[in-house]
């Protein structure tokens, strides 16, 4: 008898930080988990499922995944946007499992299987001043990363993005409101060259390191870092200008060969079409639960491949561990996966999610269990009510917002 998909549920869940997670139960008894985080627009996201699409599925064949993505994408007359694409996505996830557990096989192995034995990933690191960051830096290298993300604090600001003097480091912070930081790309543009070479001093030639400019600088800002940083040998230069421009990255390219990076907060292949069919740059960034799914990601991955980009998909702790272990075994199965971002949780999010994929020696494998791998304590997650939290937003000195 064909399965059909008999419950849609979805959950909020605040176990250090918010995530949404869609159950979907077939009809005989098994559970496919997915997750459905936007960072800040949480509910937005469990209203789409729970309100407009979750009751469209049940009584479906669950193992029709490529249907009802199409479904989804193509059947709505709106299309595209983070809030529907990361409900797509997680659905998506939530089917992929299902199906391995039908089928008593890992993700990885309904997508082909393995081309690799493990996945690089790389993980964040920061310190307000050059010792801070380089002790960060040693710390996890210690703990056996060879890849790091390194973040730092610019003379004359009181914040910077992503840097934090406290033992969590959660860059969105609970509250009615986003907090306010203070930018300035000049004296950033002034600082940054002179930490990284110092870093790169500090570190040898072997660690990667990776540099992350949220958006905040324009085109020609943009290529003099890129060419300045050179001598670093970083291993990406990431979303260095606001992600819609995507033709302007060809004024970055023209003038450095320093790897780019760009793309986590693109939701559909369309987003990246210019930047990959015109390699402006080298890996592309794309969240496995942000842009569609698996089913997705796949088919941007594809795209790239043809192109010689690289995945290097976002794996910050608003990822939650559902997508981390998809992104895990689609690294797993897909030739021109580059590196794994793998920022982190906080220490509650294990009492909620139970994760199958181990890390070892710098490098990610997904297990071997059934479907993504990922256990899901509802008790617990019904323990962590959702708590508003956002990203906080930046300000020139003039008042004025910036790009993210
Ligand atoms: O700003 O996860 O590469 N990682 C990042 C993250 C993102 C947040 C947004 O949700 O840029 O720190
Ligand atoms: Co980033």
């Amino acid at each position: 008898m064909t399965e059909t998909i008999s419950a849609f549920d979805v959950l909020v869940t605040s176990p250090g930080r918010n995530y949404v997670i869609v159950k979907i139960t077939s009809s005989s008894g098994l559970v496919g988990w997915g997750d459905a985080t936007l960072n800040g627009r949480e509910l937005a996201v469990a209203s789409y499922l729970r309100d407009h699409i979750g009751p469209t599925l049940v009584g479906r064949n669950p193992g029709n995944i490529e249907d009802i993505w199409q479904y989804l994408y193509r059947g709505a007359y709106w299309r595209r946007g983070p809030v529907t694409m990361a409900a797509i996505g997680g659905i998506d996830l939530a089917l992929w499992d299902l199906l391995g557990k039908t089928l008593e096989v890992p993700v990885y192995r309904l997508l082909g299987g393995a081309v690799r034995s493990r996945v690089l990933t790389y993980t964040h690191a920061s310190g307000w001043s050059q010792a801070e960051l380089e002790d960060a830096v040693d710390a996890r290298r210690a703990e056996g990363f060879r890849a790091v993300r390194a973040q730092f604090g610019v003379p004359g600001l009181d914040m910077v993005y992503g840097i934090t003097r406290d033992a969590e480091y959660e860059p969105a912070s609970r509250g009615s409101r986003p907090a306010e930081e203070t930018w300035d790309a000049g004296a950033y543009l002034r600082h940054a060259p002179e930490v990284l070479m110092g870093l790169r001093e500090h570190v040898g030639p072997e660690l990667h390191l990776l540099h992350d400019a949220h958006h905040r600088l324009n085109a020609t800002q943009a290529a003099r870092l890129a060419k300045e940083l050179e001598p670093v040998d970083l291993f990406w230069l990431e979303d260095l200008i606001p992600a819609e421009n995507q033709e302007l990255l060809r004024r970055v390219r023209e003038h450095s060969t320093t790897p780019l990076a760009i793309g986590e907060v693109f939701t559909t292949i369309w987003d990246c079409r210019t930047i990959l069919s015109e390699r402006l740059v080298d890996y592309i960034r794309t969240a496995v639960g942000h842009a569609g799914g698996i089913s997705h990601l796949r088919k941007i991955l594809h795209y790239a491949e043809v192109h010689q980009v690289d995945g290097g998909p976002h794996g910050p702790s608003d990822v939650s561990p559902l997508s981390m272990a998809a992104s895990i075994h689609v690294g797993l199965s897909t030739h021109n996966f580059g590196i794994q971002e793998l920022m982190g949780y906080p220490k509650l999010t294990t009492e909620v999610f139970q994760p199958g994929y181990t890390f070892t020696d710098g490098y990610l494998h997904p297990g071997e269990a059934s479907g993504l791998g990922v256990h899901v304590d509802e008790e617990a997650a019904a323990a962590f009510p959702y708590e508003r939290a956002y990203l906080p937003v930046a300000r020139t000195r003039d008042g004025a917002i910036t790009d993210w």
